[in-house]
């Protein structure tokens, strides 16, 4: 029994030695330990011996499996090394290849545009304001010289958050709005500041409109200078330097008569055709124009309801849509594409 102790002892710690895959320890692991392995089987013919002779060997064969398993784990970490090894010298890795890129986030081109317009304006001394969506009757339309039968108001094309409750501040009571222009922010910009006044307002808009060129919610940037003296021409000189400044300096402007309740006169702004540079296409309809924004001398009753004395100041204001500026800017035809938010057509611009 000793010997074939022994022989075992020496045959499994040379087979271990010689062992060069995970799978050969394993498999020596269940050829010497396992249930049906050879120790087992030493172990089993012990029942022949007598009691003194049986603790004796019984003593040396757990010594022996104690042994065998320090081996084992010993031979599994040798063999484990010597497969990094192989896979170190075998694999061809150029650690100086660069890395795969990973493509940040990406603005959207409705903020762009507007952050790029705003950026024209602080460059001619406009601030900007900024004030709620939720917005009070009184300041979208009723301080803008809207009339009450004025179509904008209709239920049909604004969005009412209430019929009408008292407000702080108000005798009688007003509906609540979600705002259809930011010019309720020029409002509470000239209650809350003497003038001069020079600042542009962007923002959320909401309209009761849903069609190929119309949404329920669009952006608009609009601005307000006031101060003494302030004539048509200085609205026509920075308009014409913004349309250089955002469609390029070649860029022509041209301005229309219109109607705006809260500006007298009022004029619409046409900009050279981008596409065309004027010669007439598809998309300015052969007229070599394309409508770019509103614009007007602030009306006196809008000044009376902002605090301002209409006999000491004069002003004028605009608005654009930034949609429609993004659109041109880019090229973009479909409008509906400014809000899927799909992530290919964002990172084109
Ligand atoms: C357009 C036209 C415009 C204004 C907005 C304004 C604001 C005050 C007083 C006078 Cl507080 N006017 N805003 C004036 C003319 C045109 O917007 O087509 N917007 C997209």
């Amino acid at each position: 029994m000793n010997d074939r102790l022994a022989a075992l002892s020496q045959s499994a710690k040379q087979e271990l030695e010689s062992a060069v895959t995970p799978d050969a320890v394993e498999a020596l692991r269940v050829k010497y330990l396992g249930k049906k392995g050879e120790l087992s089987a030493i172990l089993g013919g012990m029942g022949k011996l007598s009691p003194d002779e049986r603790r004796e060997l019984g003593a040396k064969a757990n010594a022996l499996k104690t042994d065998l398993e320090t081996k084992i784990t010993a031979a599994i970490t040798r063999v484990q090394d010597l497969a990094l090894d192989a896979e170190l010298k075998g694999a061809k890795l150029d650690v100086t290849l660069p890395g795969r890129g990973r493509s940040g986030g990406h603005r959207h081109p409705v903020s762009q545009t507007l952050e790029d317009i705003c950026a024209v304006f602080a460059r001619l001394g406009f601030v900007v304001e900024q004030g709620p969506e939720i917005e009070l009757d009184w300041y979208n339309f009723e301080a803008l010289n809207v009339p009450a039968d004025h179509p904008a108001r209709d239920m049909q094309d604004t969005f009412y958050v209430d019929g009408g409750t008292l407000h702080a501040g108000f005798a009688r009571e007003t509906p609540v709005v979600l705002r259809t222009h930011t010019s309720p922010v020029q409002i509470r910009t000239m209650l809350g500041q003497k003038p001069p006044v020079r600042a542009v307002m962007p923002g959320r808009v909401y309209r009761k409109d849903s069609d190929q060129t119309h949404t329920p919610m669009f952006h608009q940037v609009e601005g307000l200078l006031v101060d003494t003296k302030v004539t048509f021409a200085e609205l026509k000189g920075t308009l014409d330097a913004f349309a250089k400044a955002f469609f390029g300096a070649k860029s022509k402007t041209r301005f229309r008569p219109s109607f705006f309740p809260f500006t007298e006169p009022s004029a619409e702004v046409d900009v050279s055709c981008v596409f065309c540079s004027g010669n007439g296409c598809r998309v300015c309809k052969q007229t070599g124009w394309l409508e770019v924004l509103g614009s007007g001398m602030v009306h006196p009753n809008v000044f009376r309801h902002a605090g301002y004395d209409p006999a000491q100041v004069t002003g004028f204001a605009f608005g654009m849509g930034v949609e429609r500026l993004a659109m041109l800017r880019y090229g973009i035809d479909d409008l509906r594409t400014m809000f899927e938010n799909d992530y290919r057509f964002v990172a084109q611009f």
